[in-house]
């Protein structure tokens, strides 16, 4: 942990009698922080896989998640939109702003489009 390193010095000689070590331990907590953040897609456990709904598009238009994984849609756009892929989940209207989750369980490659717009297409691949 080198990056830390400056940040605790600068705490720590502001205030030396100002209980350094837990501004140590925050700013290592912080660094722990970061680094799960990078690692958690290559970890065994669930991960979350955003989607964004903006421009009449789902970006990306194709993720891949694993069994267990949950993948939340964003809709950035000023209109409603839905996920849909027939008989495997159904967001219903998702509207400006909000978003809808679906935790993948069944691997597969999953073809879903945008029951208002049907020329929205999108694909989660579940491995
Ligand atoms: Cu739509």
């Amino acid at each position: 942990m080198k990056a830390p390193r400056s940040a605790f010095g600068a705490s720590t000689s502001r205030g030396r009698h100002q209980r350094p070590g837990k501004a140590g331990s925050a700013v290592a907590r912080a660094g722990l922080f970061v680094v799960a953040l990078a690692a958690a897609p290559c970890a065994g456990w669930a991960a979350t896989h955003d989607v964004t709904i903006e421009g009449m598009k789902f970006e990306p238009a194709e993720v891949t998640v694993r069994a267990g994984d949950t993948v939340v849609w964003h809709n950035k756009d000023l209109v409603p939109h839905t996920a849909t892929a027939a008989g495997t989940f159904d967001s219903k209207e998702i509207g400006p702003g909000k978003q809808w989750s679906w935790t993948a369980r069944k691997p597969g490659r999953q073809p879903y489009v945008c029951t208002y717009h049907p020329g929205m297409q999108g694909t989660v691949v579940v491995q």
